[in-house]
């Protein structure tokens, strides 16, 4: 059992300090940014806000735990190799912060309001807190391994939904769209008409974080990061859901292609999405 304080500052309490300090910022700055530039593709988007949020909660996380590791998607060169290798570097690292300052560049810029501040402590690989915070709402959704996922004080539970035709679920389209999109197009086109609807809000730290509050039944999405899935990952496990790769693999930091849902749909989306071809 990890040691739950270190000196008088939980770690939690830090990751909450952390994503309230950056999500009010960004909010703050909302349509203000000066530098746009794209990154791994044309539709791969970076501002200055990205950098500037990762770089506040980078020194937040240190002055209190000097000696964890960090891991935040501005930190790290563009496209999935190099993510995938940022984390084989820090993985065995005992206390790991896992850490996307703005989970939805794109409406950030559009200044669509959803977008996320997603930070995640990872205990020896197994994350242990997960925070997401959505600035546009005030919602602070927070959960601690083992002690429960919450939203204001009110603890949270998947949605009841057995079945995918009762269920509204999402996606999020891919940022490479020559290489990924037959495969997302065969998807959307195996599951449309099983559900209720689909929707693509373009966070999907965001989409997790609505499984855990059962907003939402199901979500889906290939080519994420560690970043875009570790926090969500354990609100969706402490909220009773369920969260394992496309293919039905278990969920570990290195997952790309998620399936997360309420876990009573879970193999019917996954046999879907199989039906649609696989990955
Ligand atoms: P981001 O905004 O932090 O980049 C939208 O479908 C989701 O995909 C968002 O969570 C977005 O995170 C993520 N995403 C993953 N890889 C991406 C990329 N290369 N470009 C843009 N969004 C990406
Ligand atoms: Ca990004
Ligand atoms: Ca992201
Ligand atoms: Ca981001």
């Amino acid at each position: 059992e990890q040691p739950y304080v270190v000196g008088s500052k939980s770690f939690t309490a830090v990751a909450v300090n952390c994503a309230a300090k950056a999500g009010e910022w960004i909010k703050i700055k909302l349509g203000t940014h000066t530098s746009l530039n794209t990154k791994y593709s044309r539709q791969d988007l970076v501002t200055e806000m990205d950098k500037g949020a990762e770089a506040l909660i980078r020194k937040l996380v240190h002055t209190h735990f000097p000696d964890h590791a960090f891991l935040g998607e501005e930190g790290v060169e563009p496209g999935p190799e190099a993510s995938a290798q940022a984390l084989r570097n820090v993985q065995d690292a005992e206390y790991l912060w896992i850490v996307d300052p703005i989970d939805g560049t794109t409406n950030y810029v559009h200044q669509f309001p959803f977008y996320s501040v997603s930070i995640a402590l990872a205990y020896k690989g197994e994350v242990i807190v997960g925070v997401v915070y959505d600035p546009s709402r005030d919602e602070l959704f927070v959960a601690e391994k083992g002690k429960g996922a919450y939203l204001r004080n009110r603890k949270l539970s998947v949605a009841e939904e057995e079945v995918l035709s009762d269920s509204l679920v999402a996606t999020g389209f891919p940022a490479d769209p020559i290489v990924a999109y037959p495969a997302n197009m065969a998807q959307l086109q195996a599951v449309a008409p099983k559900v209720r609807n689909i929707r693509a809000g373009g966070s999907a730290a965001l989409h997790l974080a609505y499984i855990a509050a059962g907003r939402l039944s199901g979500f889906w999405e290939m080519n994420l990061s560690s970043w875009d899935l570790a926090a969500g990952s354990l609100l969706i496990q402490e909220a009773g859901g369920r969260l394992s790769d496309i293919n039905g693999e278990p969920y570990h930091l290195g997952v790309r292609n998620i399936l997360a849902t309420n876990g009573k749909i879970h193999e019917e989306l996954k046999d879907t999405l199989l039906s649609a071809g696989g990955v």
